[in-house]
């Protein structure tokens, strides 16, 4: 892969453009007034958030090479700014849902570390009593319809729950997370419509990390950017900074906005970038020329806002790194909680199969 979009037929009015002139494509960031809307308490919030995010990855990687994590990992490190972002706008009440990448969604609506650390384990005391695993967690109490191994899935089951809180007259939003593969599967498309037919009160949150396993974004996607295909549905569409907590805040915080009050769906991409392969254990062969996706892959969103709260006075470098240190806490007791839980009974098989 060559990091270059590749050359595109002359029928096709698609521009050859370098990885980051896409990055770049009319992409918001925060604006001045974003500040303003951020408490010192939001921001800390935030940061923690995304610390909380960070660790419990780095540990999921860790105890997956070391033999005591089943199944198939996707880790989310390299995306906390969105999940964080678009969360922090959100009540229990609310509804998400997640993808095959969800960690990083589950501990930004809430879910319990504990909880979520013992069901990638398998073990009897997580959140799906072991049996679900990295791809299937949920936390209905909170919010969470759950993680989903089938790329797009997410799409019905969140215009499913629009329906009902528009029906219900509640005034609940749903957060639909998915990402650029996602974009590409015909269920985007009827959900997008259905949801600005009926205004549904629903936020379509894209999360383009440029890969789906191993296909670029530029190659797969007819469309520059997946902002502009909301044109088609007649509802906004927003490109934001995915690595900018503070613009992911700031633009979900008008959408979501827009969602409670009734005017209907929002699409907004978010760019970003995995820090690992699609999944642990992938290696990455189709990244062998990084050229220039290295210098965007290399910008860290914790970072971005560390920088971005002390400058604005919201929190100091102190607080930040005592933040830090008391996720790292929490992530070890969460692991530490999981290795010491036992397994499912095999009779666990024949719990939960049906409703009651
Ligand atoms: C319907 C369906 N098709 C294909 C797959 C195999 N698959 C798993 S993840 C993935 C890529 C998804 O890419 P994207 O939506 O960009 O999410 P990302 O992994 O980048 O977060 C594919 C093709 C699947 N799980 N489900
Ligand atoms: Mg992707």
């Amino acid at each position: 892969m060559s990091g270059k979009a590749q050359r595109m037929p002359e029928s096709v009015s698609k521009v050859e453009t370098s990885f980051k002139e896409l990055v770049d494509l009319e992409v918001r960031t925060a604006t001045d007034t974003a500040v303003k809307n951020l408490t010192s308490d939001k921001a800390k919030d935030m940061y923690k958030n995304m610390e909380d995010i960070r660790n419990f990855e780095e540990n999921a990687k860790r105890y997956f090479a070391a033999g005591e994590i089943p199944g198939f990992v996707h880790l989310y490190a390299g995306e906390e700014a969105i999940a964080t972002g678009v969360c922090a706008h959100l009540t229990d009440e609310d509804y998400i849902t997640s993808t095959h990448r969800g960690h990083g969604h589950c501990v930004a609506k809430g879910g319990d570390l504990k909880g979520m650390m013992a069901e990638i384990f398998g073990k009897a005391t997580g959140l799906g009593k072991g049996k679900g695993g990295s791809m299937h967690i949920a936390d209905i109490d909170k919010g969470i319809l759950g993680a989903n191994g089938m790329v797009g899935g997410g799409f019905g089951i969140a215009t499913g729950a629009a329906i009902r809180n528009k029906y219900k007259k509640s005034d609940r939003v749903v957060v639909c997370f998915f990402g650029d593969g996602a974009a590409n599967e015909g269920v985007f498309h009827e959900c997008l419509n259905m949801a600005s037919i009926w205004k549904l009160p629903i936020v379509f949150v894209n999360e383009n990390n440029f890969f789906a396993e191993a296909t670029p974004q530029w190659y797969s996607s007819a469309s520059n950017t997946i902002a502009e295909r909301a044109v088609a549905y007649n509802m906004p569409g927003v490109r934001v900074n995915g690595k900018d907590v503070a613009g992911v805040y700031e633009t979900a915080g008008e959408a979501i906005e827009r969602a409670r009050k009734g005017e209907g769906p929002t699409l907004i991409e978010c760019v970003t970038y995995r820090n690992h392969g699609h999944f642990e254990g992938d290696e990455q062969t189709y990244k062998a020329d990084f050229g220039e996706e290295k210098e965007w892959a290399d910008v860290d969103p914790l970072n971005v806002f560390r920088e971005y709260a002390i400058e604005n006075g919201l929190v100091t470098e102190e607080e930040l790194d005592k933040l830090r240190e008391e996720s790292i806490k929490d992530v070890e007791e969460a692991v530490k909680f999981a290795q010491e839980s036992p397994e499912p009974e095999p009779e666990a098989l024949y719990e939960d199969v049906f409703a009651d």
